[in-house]
């Protein structure tokens, strides 16, 4: 009598492990002060020492990119590349978006205004340098190997956002085969507040891909909006646990693929004859 619901259990936790299992770590306020021990838990969660060592590795265990560190040439007005933190500074990430690039804010004495030039809609939270897509409210961040063409998945990704005053931003994680396996959205913070949002994997799930979308707006160049009237939204630090390879294939499955493969072409085989 027992087996029934028994079946039904485990077909349920199935059903929830294919879904994804999360945790989730976000606050958000006026200031730093507000989200800093969101961060800190997601930082604990994933692992690794305070400090960062080479291409921003935290042990092994967790990388971040707080923007300070990108040099003048690739910040406000030039474009950031897409590539820049897995070629230039091997973190393991590349950014794509819809829209036309990406762009770092600058820092003062740059010609460009500092905060992409809305001085009372934004703040930094590791200062000075901030983050948008160009002429789209969307970033799609893919894993390597850090410094290779190697694909690779984490199983954790958080971030900063700036200046979310309604359901704006959220943040969405696929698998490697691109199957939806999260998706939240970032706790509104008020005008010119910080809101962080992170999700730590609790089950194994692996990460191949995150689509970050930042407000309801678009920054098209300093100080200019892609309308008057949506929601405006950025980015500061993003934090993800160490991206690593995927798995390949066992080598005898794949030779037993490829003997399977044979012996289709060929038929069983019917002698010397
Ligand atoms: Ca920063
Ligand atoms: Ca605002
Ligand atoms: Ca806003």
């Amino acid at each position: 009598m027992l087996r029934l619901p028994m079946l039904a259990a485990v077909l349920l936790l199935s059903a929830s492990a294919a879904q994804g299992s999360f945790v989730v770590f976000e606050a958000a306020g006026a200031g730093a002060a507000a989200i800093t021990s969101a961060r800190d838990g997601f930082r604990t969660a994933v692992g690794g020492g305070t400090s960062a060592g080479a291409n921003g590795s935290f042990g092994g265990q967790r990388r971040e990119i707080n923007w300070d560190g990108v040099p003048d040439t690739f910040a406000d007005s030039a474009l950031m590349p897409g590539n820049f933190f897995n070629n230039s500074s091997p973190r393991g990430v590349e950014f794509s978006t819809p829209g036309t690039g990406f762009l770092v804010s600058a820092n003062s004495g740059q010609s460009s205004p500092v905060l992409f030039g809305f001085p009372t809609e934004f703040q930094t939270f590791s200062a000075q340098r901030l983050f948008t897509a160009v002429g789209s409210n969307i970033t799609d961040v893919s894993f390597f190997l850090p410094g290779t063409s190697v694909a690779a998945t984490t199983s954790a990704f958080g971030l900063i956002f700036v200046d979310v005053e309604t359901i704006s931003a959220k943040v969405e994680f696929f698998d490697q085969d691109g199957a939806a396996i999260f998706t939240h959205d970032a706790l509104q913070a008020g005008n010119q507040g910080l809101s962080f949002l992170g999700a730590v994997a609790n089950a194994g799930e692996r990460i191949g891909r995150v689509r970050i979308t930042a407000g309801l707006n678009t920054i098209t160049s300093n100080g200019t909006l892609g309308n008057p009237n949506d929601d405006v939204v950025v980015m500061d630090d993003f934090l993800y646990a160490e991206p690593l390879q995927v798995p390949e294939p066992p080598v005898l499955l794949l030779l037993g693929l490829g003997l399977l493969a044979g012996w289709v072409r060929r038929g069983p085989r019917r002698g010397l004859t």
